[in-house]
C-alpha cells in the first residue's frame, strides 16, 4: 500500500444545492470528478477549518447506484487524508438520519453521505454527495462555498492503491495507518429513536390490531422501518413493504408524496384500508404520512406533532420553539402561538435549522416537502415522524384524522399546495424568477388577478446565531388576507431548472374545511399565473406534480 498524489484540472459546476452536490451518475463516473470533490473538501477542512488528522469520518449512503464503488474511492481518500478511523454502514448503507446520529453518537469530526435523496437512481438516474459536520447536520453555506472555490482550484489529489475492501463484514479493516469499522447502520440511529418514544404504548396498539403500511419504496428506508416497527414493535411481517434497498428503486422515484407514492394512496383510500398508511424517500430523511382514506399535509404533520409533542416521552418537558422553512404552511406558528413558544422562519434546506437546533432555540422543525425532525438529529428523520405519529395514535386513542381535525377545528385549515413545473430550459425558468422580482417594488398595493396585493419580497434570512445573511431565498407574495403565493427555483434537481409554486390560504370556517384543496386554492393558482406568466415562459399549461 502507498500513498499516491496524483495531478487533477477542475471540472466546472461542483457546487452543492439544497442539500449536497447533485449530478448524473454517469457525471460522477467520470475519472477524478468525485475525487476532485472529496479533496476539496478535505483541503478546506483540514486547512481554514482546522481540522486536525487524526479524526473519525462516518460514511455511508442510500445505497444507490455508484454509492459501492464511491465508497471505496472515499475510503482510500480519507486514509491519504490521514483519519484515524472510519464508521462505515455494512454494505456502504446508512440513512441520512442514521448517519446523522452516528456522528453523534460516536464524537465524529464529521460524516459523508452518499446520496441524491428523492431523486431517482440507477446508471442513467442521479447520484449526490453531501457532508455533516461534527453537531451531525448539513454543511452550512459558508462550508459549501469554500468547497465550491476550492474544487475551481483544485490540482492534486491523494490516494492510497490499497485494494478494495470488503464492505458488507462486520468488523475491522485497515487501509494504510485508518481503520474502517463496518457497523450495524441502524443501531444508533435505534437507539437515539427508542429513548424518545413509547415502545411499549406502540407495542401494544399493533397487539391490539392497529394497521399501519409503511412503503420504503425500494430505498434505504426498509431496513430500518423493519428492524424496528416489525422487529421491535411486533408489526406483522409486511407491514414494511418495498423494504429492500435496491439501486435503482426499482425505477421509481423514490419521493413520498401524493405523485410518486400512489400505490401506498391506493392502499390507504381502499375499502379495506390500513389505519395508518407511511412512506420515506431514497435516504429516508422523508415521510408522508395517510390517514385511512385520507392524506396527512406535511405542514399539518408538523403542527400536530408539535400540539401533541408533551404526550410523548422525548417531548414531555415542553419545546423550546418551532421552526419551518418559509415556504411551509404557518400552521405551526398558530400552534406555536397557542403554546406560547417561538417560531422560526428559516429558507428552504435543512441546513438552516442546525444552529436554532444546536443553540437550544427550537426542539421540532420542519418543511413543506415531507421533512419533518428534531433535536436528536441534525437532519429531518423519516422513521422519527412515523414513530411520532404511532405514537400519538396510541396514546390519544385518537385516529391519524382525528388528529388533524382537531388542529383545524382549534386553528382554521391552512389549505396547501405545491406545484412544480419540472425540467424547464435553465434560461427560461431564470428570466421568469427575475422577471417577478423586478415587479417586486410595485406588487404591494396593487390588485392582481383581482385579488389585493398587501406586499411582496425576496425572502432574506439572517440567522439569529451566527448573523450569516442568505439572500434571494424566494419570492413571496402575499395578500391582504394574508393568502400567499411563494416562487423559487429547485435546488435538487439534475436536469434544467424546475420552478416551485407553493400556494397557501387559511380557512377558518370549519364548514369549508373539505373542500379540495386545489379548488379553495383556484384563485392563487390565477394570480401566480398573472404575475409570473408561467405558461408563457415554460410552455406548460399544467404543473408537472403537485403535492
Ligand atoms: C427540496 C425541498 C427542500 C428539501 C430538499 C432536500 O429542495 O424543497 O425542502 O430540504 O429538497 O431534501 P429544492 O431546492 O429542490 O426545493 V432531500 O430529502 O432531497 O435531501
Ligand atoms: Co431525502
Amino acid at each position: 500500500m502507498t500513498l499516491q498524489s496524483l495531478p487533477t484540472t477542475p471540472f466546472a459546476g461542483q457546487l452543492p444545492g439544497t442539500s449536497g452536490l447533485r449530478k448524473k451518475v454517469t457525471v460522477f463516473q467520470q475519472p477524478r470528478y468525485l475525487e476532485n470533490f472529496v479533496q476539496a473538501l478535505f483541503d478546506v477542512l483540514h486547512g481554514e477549518y482546522q481540522l486536525a488528522t487524526g479524526q473519525t469520518l462516518v460514511l455511508g449512503g442510500d445505497g444507490r447506484f455508484h454509492n459501492r464503488a464511491a465508497v471505496q474511492t472515499i475510503l482510500k481518500m480519507a486514509a491519504a487524508r490521514g483519519y484515524a478511523r472510519v464508521l462505515l454502514g455494512q454494505g456502504g448503507i446508512l440513512s441520512t438520519p442514521a448517519a446523522s446520529a452516528v456522528i453523534r453518537r460516536h464524537q465524529a469530526s464529521g460524516g459523508i453521505i452518499l446520496s441524491a435523496s428523492h431523486n431517482p437512481g440507477g446508471p442513467d438516474g442521479d447520484f449526490g454527495i453531501k457532508y455533516n459536520a461534527a453537531n451531525g447536520g448539513p454543511a452550512p453555506e459558508k462550508l459549501t462555498q469554500a468547497i465550491y472555490e476550492r474544487t475551481q482550484v483544485i490540482e492534486r489529489y491523494q490516494i492510497s492503491d490499497a485494494a478494495d475492501i470488503t464492505l458488507d463484514m462486520l468488523g475491522t479493516q485497515q487501509i494504510e495507518d485508518m481503520t474502517v469499522e463496518v457497523i450495524d447502520p441502524v443501531e444508533d440511529h435505534a437507539a437515539v429513536l427508542r429513548s424518545l418514544f413509547d415502545f411499549d404504548a406502540i407495542r401494544a396498539l399493533f397487539a391490539r390490531g392497529f394497521r399501519l403500511r409503511y412503503d420504503a419504496m425500494w430505498a434505504v428506508g426498509g431496513p430500518y422501518a423493519k428492524a424496528i416497527i416489525e422487529g421491535e414493535l411486533g408489526a406483522p411481517a409486511g407491514t414494511v413493504v418495498h423494504a429492500e434497498p435496491l439501486e435503482d428503486f426499482g425505477g421509481l422515484h423514490p419521493d413520498p408524496n401524493p405523485a410518486y407514492a400512489e400505490d401506498l394512496v391506493a392502499h390507504l383510500m381502499a375499502a379495506d384500508a390500513p389505519d395508518m398508511g407511511a412512506a420515506s424517500d431514497g435516504d429516508a430523511d422523508r415521510n408522508m404520512i395517510l390517514g385511512r382514506g385520507f392524506l396527512v399535509s406535511p405542514s399539518d404533520s408538523l403542527a400536530v406533532l408539535t400540539a401533541h409533542a408533551t404526550q410523548v416521552p422525548g417531548y414531555a418537558r415542553g419545546l423550546a420553539g418551532v421552526a419551518r422553512s418559509m415556504p411551509t404552511s404557518t400552521a405551526v406558528d398558530r400552534v406555536a402561538k397557542a403554546l406560547d413558544i417561538a417560531c422560526y422562519e428559516t429558507p428552504t434546506g435543512w441546513k438552516f435549522f442546525g444552529n436554532l437546533l444546536d443553540a437550544g432555540k427550537v426542539t421540532l422543525c420542519g418543511e413543506e416537502s415531507y421533512g419533518t425532525g428534531s433535536d436528536h438529529v441534525r437532519e429531518k428523520d423519516g422513521l422519527w415522524a412515523v414513530l411520532f405519529w404511532l405514537n400519538l395514535v396510541a396514546v390519544t386513542g385518537k385516529s391519524v384524522e382525528e388528529l388533524v381535525r382537531g388542529l383545524w377545528r382549534a386553528h382554521g385549515r391552512c389549505v396547501y399546495s405545491r406545484h412544480d413545473y419540472d425540467g424547464i430550459a435553465t434560461e427560461k425558468a431564470n428570466a421568469l424568477m427575475s422577471e417577478l422580482r423586478a415587479q417586486l417594488p410595485t406588487l404591494g398595493g396593487t390588485a392582481v388577478a383581482g385579488q389585493p396585493v398587501a406586499w411582496a419580497d425576496d425572502f432574506a434570512y439572517t440567522d439569529p446565531v451566527d448573523g450569516s445573511v442568505s439572500q434571494k431565498q424566494g419570492v413571496r407574495v402575499v395578500l391582504e388576507d394574508s393568502s400567499r403565493v411563494v416562487f423559487r427555483l429547485s435546488g435538487t434537481g439534475t436536469e434544467g431548472a424546475t420552478l416551485r409554486v407553493y400556494l397557501e390560504r387559511h380557512e377558518p370556517d370549519a364548514s369549508r374545511h373539505d373542500v379540495p384543496a386545489q379548488e379553495a386554492l383556484a384563485p392563487l393558482v390565477a394570480l401566480a399565473e398573472a404575475v409570473a406568466h408561467i405558461r408563457q415562459h415554460t410552455g406548460m399549461d399544467a404543473p408537472t406534480v403537485m403535492t
